[in-house]
């Protein structure tokens, strides 16, 4: 079985500062790239900026820089929100760098080389906003379908020729059902490529900010052709023979926002097919947020900036509530009332209070060490334990179908029923009639909790963390192979515990 897992954020645009969605799509990445190692997998994060094109240009210029200069400065923010979100990238590609530009330019020669790419002229409208071109038959009410500026076009440009791949993509969506998530993009894709492709616009001559076109100096490249090169910049190309291209191409996923789904799954495939490279496995498009019900833009001044609310309720809180409020793949609504419900509901009480009830009466009971293990199980206790056997298995369906949200309600679930299990039991009460069966109900709980953690740490690592270093587990043992029936805690001596998701009052 292949054991490689290469996952991948959209290339950020350094045009401004990050907001939540650049957050939202990073974090969703992570938890899949934590999961992955976790399972044994090896895995490649990439992130990165898109840092050519008008838009950046444009960008600079208001603000007296060079786009260099200005591409630099913004790219560290995005760097620097890796470390604020404890994203476990192994990369960080920036579209300036000398790998990619290589890389960018021989995919264009393939393309040349395969006569694929053409010279003809360019007449029709261009959003800035989307660097995206539409037809006459696109435009509503003089805007581009995504509400962005539109204006007219008129230079001499090179061609890809899409068109000629409507049949061959068409073809590829059909035998690979799961291409491209959730299913009812797929069914929005195909029914824009059965409407017809045009040859695409694949170079500029108006401005000067990107990657030149080899052996015609006078155009650069389209900057969606750029910035999607990225994924095989970071892994070697053009040296297919470089062992990150040959371990982890084809991609597993390419996770991307709504609005950018039809670069990934319709041009993206199409320049792939006619390089003769392979297809990414997967195209995962999520949903957008809104802030307390009101559309995020900057005109509105509602942005969510990601600092802010993770200084205010904190990281993990954060990294849980975008995961766990909305279906991933749908729309969502941050509000406060939503947040708090989730940090004082789900942490504080749920997860919160099962860790810090059980730690701290094995702390006081025990001796400060785990009791040793309970050989004889009860009925009850049975049909308790035989539920964290089939947890993991249950929440890896889900993670391999990007259902963040029904891994976590599994794991929530999981959680109820654990303290369920200690109210039933209540092992206070047996501490004067029965000590061994609280040490055997303190153990079974115990070794619950170890679990939990275990399986929580792709979504809230640093909380997870605290928890597993709470109950002394060993950090060579926290991977998902000690989530099996043949490893349980052993008789740690334990530290006294210290809430781990306090409540927050507004
Ligand atoms: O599109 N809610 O970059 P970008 C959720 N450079 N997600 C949101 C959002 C919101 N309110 N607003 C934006 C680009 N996003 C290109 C990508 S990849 C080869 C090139 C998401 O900085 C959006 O859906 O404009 C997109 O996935 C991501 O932020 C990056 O946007």
């Amino acid at each position: 079985m292949d054991k490689n897992y290469y996952i991948t954020t959209p290339i950020y645009y350094v045009n401004d500062k990050p907001h939540i969605g650049h957050a939202y799509t990073s974090i969703a990445c992570d938890v899949l790239a934590r999961f992955k190692r976790l399972d044994g997998y090896s895995v490649k994060f990439l992130t990165g900026t898109d840092e050519h094109g008008q838009k950046v240009e444009k960008a600079a210029k208001s603000q007296n820089k060079s786009p260099l200069e200005y591409a630099n400065f913004i790219s560290k923010d995005f760097n620097t929100l890796t470390k604020t979100l404890n994203l476990s990238n192994d990369d960080f590609i920036r579209t300036t760098e000398k790998r990619h530009i290589l890389a960018a330019q021989s995919l264009w020669g393939k393309l040349y080389e395969n006569k694929h790419i053409y010279l003809d002229k360019y007449a029709g409208w261009y959003a800035l906003r989307d660097e995206a071109f539409y037809s006459e038959k696109e435009i509503i009410n003089g805007k581009a379908p995504s509400g962005a500026d539109v204006s007219w076009v008129e230079e001499e440009s090179y061609f890809f020729d899409l068109s000629k791949w409507q049949d061959k993509l068409l073809e590829f969506y059909d035998k690979n059902p799961n291409f491209i998530l959730p299913k009812s993009r797929m069914n929005e894709v195909k029914s824009f490529v059965k409407g017809g492709l045009r040859d695409l616009s694949v170079s500029r001559t108006s401005f000067e900010w990107g990657v030149k076109v080899p052996n015609n100096h006078k155009h650069i490249m389209y900057v969606w052709l750029d910035a999607l090169t990225n994924y095989l910049s970071a892994i070697g190309y053009p040296d297919t023979l470089e062992n990150e291209y040959v371990n982890f191409w084809p991609a597993d996923i390419h996770m991307v926002g709504k609005d950018i789904l039809r670069f990934h799954a319709v041009y993206w495939p199409a320049f792939l097919m006619a390089a003769e490279l392979p297809l990414p496995k997967r195209i995962f498009a999520h949903g957008w947020w809104t802030n307390e019900g009101k559309k995020i833009s900057k005109s509105e001044g509602n942005v969510i900036d990601p600092l802010e609310i993770i200084s205010s309720y904190g990281l993990d809180q954060i990294r849980y509530f975008l995961l766990r409020e909305v279906p991933f793949g749908s729309d969502g609504d941050f509000s406060k009332t939503a947040l708090l419900a989730r940090i004082n509901g789900d942490l504080s009480n749920d997860l919160g209070n099962l860790c810090q009830r059980v730690i701290s009466m094995i702390y006081k009971n025990c001796n400060g060490s785990i009791p040793s293990k309970c050989e004889k199980l009860n009925d009850r206790d049975i049909i308790f334990c035989n539920k964290s056997i089939v947890l993991y298995e249950k929440v890896k369906n889900e993670i391999d179908q990007q259902s963040f949200h029904e891994a976590i309600k599994l794991i929530w679930t999981f959680i109820s029923d654990a303290n369920k299990y200690v109210d039933e039991q209540a092992p206070w009460k047996l501490r004067k009639t029965d000590e061994k069966r609280m040490n055997d109900v303190l153990w079974i709980l115990a070794d619950t909790i170890r679990k939990i953690a275990i399986i929580v740490q792709p979504f809230m690592p640093d909380s997870s963390t605290k928890i597993l270093d709470q109950l002394s587990i060993d950090i060579s043992e926290r991977d998902f192979s000690y989530l099996d029936s043949k490893h349980v805690i052993k008789t740690n001596k334990i530290n006294s515990p210290s809430p781990i998701f306090p409540r927050i009052e507004e």
